[in-house]
């Protein structure tokens, strides 16, 4: 076979093992591994390096409005360009419906500012804030119908809170179809309430912000999204867990044999509350919710990661700057409900996963793998993506395992003026990273072009059919016919 590429000398990362060998690529596709193969118009030298799958960036913010307007910083050139510079081939934001809008123009939105400008690979989640029956009959249906397969609610946030009556439809919609619906689950009035007493008492700054979203918050709204999952027989993938009792649940429901998926996120093992509490306004670059927790939580975050409980460690990428375009978009000195919510780190997500993970020796190599890539591939219908195998996609990301280094702003490329994780020194990065089979990222310069990126268009979300249903429930409401027996 003549190869177009071929990445010799590395330790190749599959599923199951690793092992010292090459990689031929054709067509932009893997065509063959082997001990050695001869040949290729181009040859990579991988001697001493690791040879993984393109991470799948899962869950980030990217020239996405919030609900109250604010644009985040990156668009899809630099929020490509940041997770490439960060060892992901390819990633899927969200698709923001704010209501009123129909669905139908919001994919138009994001298919304008996502195919001119990104480099990788892309998919969206949606975001569903508006479920209205023409939403669930006709616009969900004909999204899912061209690839768009999984959708994010929200339990809380006036704006964005479905309510459990709407999360029932939008679970049963998502079941019939094959779709997967994400969830950020947190009791909306516990947080109301607690903001009421925060602000009464005039308690504003942002320490504040962790006290106002409890722990109890995030496990009583996973328990409550557990049950309505269960109830119509749905998948759910639930977002940025920061709990222990959170992960609990998720894992208990598991054991249970429920389709019910969740991910972490770096911010939650890397930070804690404390500091919300850094001085003059610092405390606001840690705002995200739900909130940081403490280090007993990371320790319970690492073993529910280590167990599989956890299917990705996802960046949720949410940029939004230091300055008035950003955080302070509200005032200078805002109470914290006025802060921009999240954290950067969509460039931070796998070095900080390999470097605590893998390098640190709470993850093997085949579950960094899992985690940053081929669980969101199989979770999210990216067919062709997320391992190194004959016929898949040539994404692939060439790591230096034993190079230690302090994190730095300019390592981000993104638009940010802050990056959380600044002065960190992790060891284990990425070097050099092909796109099927096209280098995006070599050396620390970047070579792909802008807009080079596609649309992949994404296979239906299917559970274990051997997963259990509420039986009562199901003959009585006919649903879910086309992808259960
Ligand atoms: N949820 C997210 O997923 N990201 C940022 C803020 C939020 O509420
Ligand atoms: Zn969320
Ligand atoms: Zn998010
Ligand atoms: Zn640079």
């Amino acid at each position: 076979m003549e190869f177009d590429t071929v990445i010799h000398g590395g330790t190749i990362v599959t599923p199951t093992e690793s092992w010292q060998g090459d990689l031929g690529l054709v067509g932009g596709r893997i065509a063959a591994l082997a001990e050695r193969l001869p040949g290729g118009a181009r040859r990579i030298d991988a001697t001493g390096r690791l040879v993984l799958p393109g991470g799948i960036e899962a869950h980030a913010h990217i020239a996405q409005e919030s609900s109250s307007g604010l644009m985040s910083a990156d668009d899809y050139y630099t929020g490509s360009v940041s997770a490439a510079f960060g060892g992901n081939s390819s990633f899927i934001p969200f698709a923001a419906q704010h209501r009123g809008q129909s669905v139908d123009a919001v994919i138009e939105t994001y298919d304008s500012r996502a195919a001119p400008n990104s480099v990788l690979d892309y998919s969206y989640h949606l975001i569903i804030s508006d479920p209205t029956e023409k939403v669930l009959t006709e616009e969900l249906p004909r999204a899912f119908a061209r690839g768009i397969t999984s959708f994010k609610v929200f339990m809380t946030y006036d704006l964005m809170n479905l309510g459990d009556r709407g999360m029932l439809d939008i679970l049963t919609v998502a079941r019939r179809h094959g779709a997967l619906t994400m969830v950020h689950a947190e009791n909306n009035d516990m947080v109301k309430w607690m903001n009421a007493r925060l602000a009464a008492a005039g308690l504003a700054a942002p320490k504040y912000h962790a006290i106002s979203r409890p722990a109890l918050a995030e496990a009583e709204a996973i328990n409550r999204a557990i049950a309505l999952a269960r109830l119509v027989g749905a998948g759910l993938f639930i977002v940025h867990v920061s709990t222990p009792e959170g992960a609990d649940l998720v894992a208990r429901a598991q054991a249970c044999g429920l389709p019910i998926h969740a991910e972490t996120c770096p911010q939650y093992l890397a930070f804690t509350r404390a500091d919300l509490d850094r001085p003059g306004m610092e405390g606001a670059k840690y705002i995200c919710s739900p909130p940081l927790r403490d280090t007993a939580t990371q320790a319970a975050l690492w073993s529910h990661a280590r167990r599989g409980t956890f299917e990705s460690v996802s960046s949720d990428h949410a940029p939004y700057r230091f300055d008035a375009s950003g955080k302070f978009a509200n005032g200078a000195e805002p109470a914290y409900p006025a802060i921009a919510n999240g954290l950067p780190g969509i460039a931070m997500r796998l070095p900080y996963l390999f470097s605590e993970g893998v390098a640190a020796g709470r993850i093997s190599l085949q579950q960094f793998a899992a985690l940053s890539s081929s669980n969101a591939a199989r979770l999210f219908g990216m067919e062709r993506k997320g391992a190194l195998l004959p016929g898949y996609d040539a994404d692939i990301a060439i790591w230096n395992p034993e190079e230690t280094r302090e994190v730095t702003l300019a390592d981000q490329h993104d638009a940010m003026d802050y990056t959380p994780f600044e002065g960190m020194r992790l060891t284990g990065w990425p070097e050099h990273v092909l796109s099927r089979g096209e280098t995006v990222v070599e050396a620390g310069e970047l070579k792909a072009a802008r807009g080079r990126g596609r649309f992949v268009a994404r296979a239906p979300y299917r559970p274990d059919p051997n997963a259990p249903v509420e039986p009562e429930l199901d003959p009585a409401l006919n649903f879910g016919a086309e992808i259960r027996p």
